[in-house]
């Protein structure tokens, strides 16, 4: 299942412009088949120089990347949440995401009309992360009559129920979910409501061309990855050496979407490793920390279910040695088992016996 992404933020700050490149890039791209389920939904290959490195050791027929499911919604407006503008309904698209991706509008172009509840990036992040209180705070009202009834049915449900009861506390507070200070288990019990403001968020601004260098401060104690959303709707239509030397003009090493990809594996705490055969080299994705059996259960769940032993090779290895022979002539192939824990970029194999 590839990680997925909402693109959250206010009318015309570019969010169908980044989603539109993200896409066409996506279709662009080898061997993943641009699959669009529905028109604001695209799943974008996850940038990894290492994953042609690791090809042009083994040759295989095809390379197949990690993958990002970006959903593009209507812009949110203050007031969303009593129905100003669209409203907020279409929010129900992006429950289900893993991660918010905000786009805020830095770029100046007086031809394209702010919103006028637009003022600046600061105010901007303010009024959506209000309408997204707000839409979680409706979330909560409609599910707690549900979970006193349950309770009342099966006490079992008392410590869901008081989950929920904090929250709306809190998120009455103006905070976002994430934030509450929750056990492990009560942050499971949470997770349930798919409440927005408890997704990891990502801030990207939509920069001026000529501003993609310049280092922004953190605004309102949030981190935020400059793109431009222009320069990317060009560079999908370019072809891979267009592209590359009309980013060198702008003096850019990768393209914002690439950037873009990065920021939401960090954010997630995400990373991959690798498989290298005949047939593919693929990346696949897991949370920094996996064991060598959950990582094996991300290709398929017998592999985890009937785990024995993992065959790696670190990258680098794989790399200076060329391959799995050189690493196994050189003693740098290991034999790892239950507890060992993934490391980024490692070359794996699995044996298992289901
Ligand atoms: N100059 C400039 N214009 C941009 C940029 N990104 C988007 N635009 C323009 O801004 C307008 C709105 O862009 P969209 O991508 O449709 O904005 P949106 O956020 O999807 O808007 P809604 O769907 O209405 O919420 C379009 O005319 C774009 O061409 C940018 O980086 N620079
Ligand atoms: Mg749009």
């Amino acid at each position: 299942m590839a990680l997925s992404i909402g693109i959250v933020g206010l009318p015309n700050v570019g969010k169908s412009t980044l989603f539109t490149a993200l896409t066409r890039k996506g279709g662009l791209a080898a061997n993943y088949p641009f699959a669009t389920i529905d028109p604001n939904v695209g799943i974008v290959d996850v940038p990894d120089d290492r994953l042609q490195v690791l090809a042009d050791i083994v040759r295989p027929g095809r390379i197949v990347p990690a993958t990002v499911e970006f959903v593009d919604i209507a812009g949110l407006v203050r007031g969303a949440s009593e129905g100003e503008g669209l409203g907020n309904q279409f929010l129900a698209n992006i429950r289900e995401t893993d991660a918010i991706c905000e786009v805020v509008r830095f770029f100046s172009d007086p031809d394209v009309i702010r919103h006028e509840s637009s003022l600046d990036p600061a105010s901007d992040m303010d009024t959506i992360q209000t309408e997204l209180v707000l839409a979680d705070l409706g979330t909560l009202e409609r599910a707690i009559p549900k979970l006193e009834k349950e309770t009342r049915r099966d006490k079992a449900n008392a410590s869901r129920l008081a989950i929920a009861q904090r929250l709306q506390g809190w998120l009455n507070e103006g905070n976002r979910a994430a934030d509450l200070d929750m056990t492990e288990e009560e942050r499971v019990a949470a997770h349930d409501l798919f409440l927005l403001t408890m997704k990891p968020i990502l801030y990207v601004a939509n920069v001026d061309e000529g501003a993609l260098d310049a280092e922004l401060p953190a605004i309102n104690g949030a981190e935020i990855v400059p793109i431009s959303a222009k320069v990317e709707a060009e560079l999908a239509e370019l072809d891979p050496e267009e592209a590359a030397e009309f980013l060198a003009d702008l003096g850019l090493a990768q393209s914002g979407l690439a950037t873009l990809a990065q920021a939401a594996y960090r954010l997630l705490g995400l990373q991959s490793y690798f498989t290298a055969g005949e047939m593919e080299v693929k990346a696949w994705t897991i949370p920094v920390g996996t064991k060598a059996p959950q990582a094996a259960g991300v290709i398929h769940s017998d592999f985890e279910r009937g785990f024995i032993k993992a065959q790696v090779c670190s990258y680098d290895d794989y790399v200076a040695l060329g391959g799995e022979q050189g690493c196994k002539n050189a003693g740098r192939l290991r034999m790892e088992g239950k507890e060992y824990v993934v490391q980024d970029g490692d070359v794996m194999h699995f044996m298992f016996n289901v």
